[in-house]
């Protein structure tokens, strides 16, 4: 497997100038099996196929909310869309179920939704507001909601990796049968903390999925340009653990990948490395141009034919499961969801004053526990 592998990647390699590995087109597209649109679908049901097409649909049309109230100046402070990535976290966490865990970096407005947070509550925090999910504290990179197993939104890339670790450690301890999926952007996975978090899953057989969220760029810096290894999903192989990659711009790809490691996870098996390759149509964050001199204008057009709920449209159509004109009317309700939010955040109340010296440090109860560790003595 290892070998085929290499051989796939020298036969695409570009020329290359640096000691880093050029970008590699054929090592890319190998990945995929053929499969029939019947096989695509996995027998799921109607309905469950309509869902993802909403969620994603949701996701995107938030965000092009959120990027209006920005640029009005209804939103401060950092802060990164998921456009052109949304299958990759609706076809992961449809894969497993709500009272499993989700934690994310700080491109996670869609992650949040995802996890059944109420998209106002997602937007007054956008707009700093006290009905928000942080009381409007956290802002766009630091949401959180334990009631819905969604533990954040973290700024520091990586800095949730071994967080994420001690989640999975908890769920075991305790017997309980939850896994965890911790996102990151694919400039995480050469920091120490990423390496040891995957040895030490793998060596206490966590239920952990990592996944890495492979968009080819943090920030301005293309992935060939930073890493000696191109292909992520072989730096498991160091843990002995088992990795796999999906096409993120396929929300069925990305279920397919996923359940299997959800299984796996759920049956005591240990983590998995997950490699969704992906993109984003817009800047890193809200302040960048979409392309800057990093990338072309063409690359991003290039990118944008393979948009992954144009593509889900087009299949769910052939499999007449979601017509045209059902699809627009979809699209017209998460539309106005999307615009409820915007106007729940723009009449919620700002947080008080003496808001800002609450939830900074972790009570203790009477038996000298924080209030957040779930046991009573
Ligand atoms: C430890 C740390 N170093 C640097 C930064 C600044 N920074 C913010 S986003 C980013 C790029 C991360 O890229 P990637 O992990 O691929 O995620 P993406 O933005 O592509 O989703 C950097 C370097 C940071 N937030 N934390
Ligand atoms: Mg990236």
């Amino acid at each position: 497997m290892a070998e085929t592998k290499t051989k796939a990647r020298d036969a695409g390699a570009e020329e290359q100038t640096s000691g880093a590995p050029a970008r590699d087109t054929a090592w890319e597209e190998a990945q995929k099996p053929e499969l029939s649109v019947e096989e695509r679908l996995q027998g799921l049901e109607p309905e469950k196929l309509r869902r993802m097409m909403y969620d994603m649909l949701l996701g995107r049309r938030f965000e092009e909310k959120t990027a209006e109230a920005y640029a009005l100046g209804k939103i401060g402070g950092f802060c990164h869309l998921y456009i052109g990535q949304e299958a990759v976290a609706i076809g992961a966490i449809h894969a497993q179920r709500p009272d499993d865990y989700v934690m994310t970096a700080y491109r996670e407005h869609v992650h949040a939704l995802q996890c059944g947070i109420d998209p106002g509550a997602v937007m007054a925090e956008l707009y700093g507001k006290e009905a928000g999910t942080s009381r409007g504290k956290g802002g766009s990179m630091h949401m959180f909601s334990a009631e819905h197993n969604y533990l954040g939104g973290h700024g520091i890339v990586g800095g949730q990796i071994p967080l994420a670790i001690g989640v999975a450690w908890k769920i075991k301890y305790r017997k309980e049968d939850r896994v965890i999926q911790v996102y990151m952007g694919e400039a995480a996975v050469n920091q120490g903390a990423f390496h040891e978090s995957l040895n030490m899953a793998a060596l206490w057989k966590l239920p952990v999925l990592f996944l890495v969220e492979n968009n080819r760029f943090g920030m301005g810096t293309a992935w060939e340009r930073a890493s000696s290894l191109y292909d992520i999903s072989q730096k498991a192989s160091a843990y002995a653990m088992p990795a796999a990659v999906a096409d993120g711009m396929d929300v069925l790809d990305m279920y397919r990948v996923t359940k299997e490691a959800v299984e796996r996870a759920r049956a005591g098996e240990g983590p998995t490395l997950i490699e969704a390759r992906t993109y984003r149509f817009v800047g890193h964050s809200m302040s960048d141009p979409v392309h800057g001199v990093y990338r072309t204008k063409e690359d991003v057009e290039a990118e944008k034919e393979k948009d992954p709920i144009r593509s889900f449209a087009d299949l769910l159509a052939e499999a007449d499961i979601l017509s045209q004109e059902e699809l627009e009317e979809m699209d017209a309700e998460v539309k106005r969801i999307a615009e409820e939010a915007g106007e729940f955040a723009e009449n919620s109340a700002d947080p008080e004053p003496e808001s800002l010296y609450q939830d900074v440090y972790a009570e203790e109860d009477v038996n000298g526990r924080l209030y957040f560790d779930g046991r009573d003595r």
